[in-house]
């Protein structure tokens, strides 16, 4: 077994800032796997994670094969669903959408997935996924027909997450949908963070320096950023000009 999640934790003690970048593996083409990675590589992404609310069959083992020839990071599955899971990656996110009512998407799912996880070796690191309303509709409230919480909810959704922490889950998902207009707030983040004592990823509408040092500043222990790489792969650079800045 894969230590990731104990590497994670570590990583918290040591109070660095991970970075996750999202593929899509509807979205990356396998031909372009190979000069993506190396920019991963070379900048300070720390974990890939690689998932979408709709993939086609086998895309996702593939994309994870196509990855792993270019890279030692760990590559951790992000599954809209059981058709990605694939024993090719070091970890998976086992996600519970405990911000929606959909059991399918509770525990449902994660039944079906069982015999596929039974013969993998793969990291299984329960999360509790929190879908928070960023100004549009999101591909996940689609797909599962479930309703983001509200942001003007701040308790409920603390409650949300220490419940889910309580109930012996391992990671804390505050995400806002892919492409999301706005990140997740401060007041979201920080009250979350205060209460909580496993660690948190905060994702959705992380596009410029700003937002991802503000998300750290605020409580994040992993920032998730999928959309600003995509569709700009000079947020690379940017990346990178940072950390000479910083040094
Ligand atoms: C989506 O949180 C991730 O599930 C990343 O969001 O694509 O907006 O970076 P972006």
């Amino acid at each position: 077994m894969k230590r990731i999640y104990k590497d994670i934790l570590e990583s918290r003690c040591n109070q660095e800032r991970l970075l996750a970048v999202l593929i899509d593996p509807d979205k990356m083409r396998l031909r372009d796997v190979e000069p993506f990675i190396k920019k991963v590589n070379s900048s300070r992404i720390t974990h890939i994670f690689v998932g979408g609310s709709t993939v086609v069959e086998h895309a996702t083992d593939r994309l994870v094969k196509a990855i792993k020839e270019y890279t030692i990071l760990p590559v951790i599955l992000f599954p809209g669903d059981v058709t990605q899971i694939t024993p090719r990656a070091d970890a998976m996110l086992f996600l519970s959408l405990i911000s929606g009512r959909n059991p399918e998407y509770l525990i449902g799912k994660h039944v079906n997935a069982m015999t596929q996880l039974r013969k993998t070796d793969l990291d299984i690191i329960s999360t509790g996924y929190i879908l928070i309303e960023s100004g549009k509709e999101t591909a996940v409230e689609k797909v599962t027909g479930t309703k983001p919480l509200s942001r003007a909810n701040v308790q409920y959704i603390v409650d949300t997450a220490k419940a889910a922490e309580l109930l012996g889950m391992k990671l804390i998902y505050l995400e806002g949908g892919s492409g999301a207009r706005v990140p997740i707030s401060e007041e979201i983040v920080s009250k979350v963070k205060n209460e909580l004592n496993i660690p948190i990823i905060v994702g959705g509408g992380i596009k410029n320096m700003e937002h991802l040092d503000n998300a750290y500043k605020w409580g994040a222990d992993i920032v998730v950023v999928g959309t600003a790489f995509e569709e700009d792969d000079s947020f690379f650079d940017t990346l990178k000009r940072a950390e000479e800045y910083k040094s």
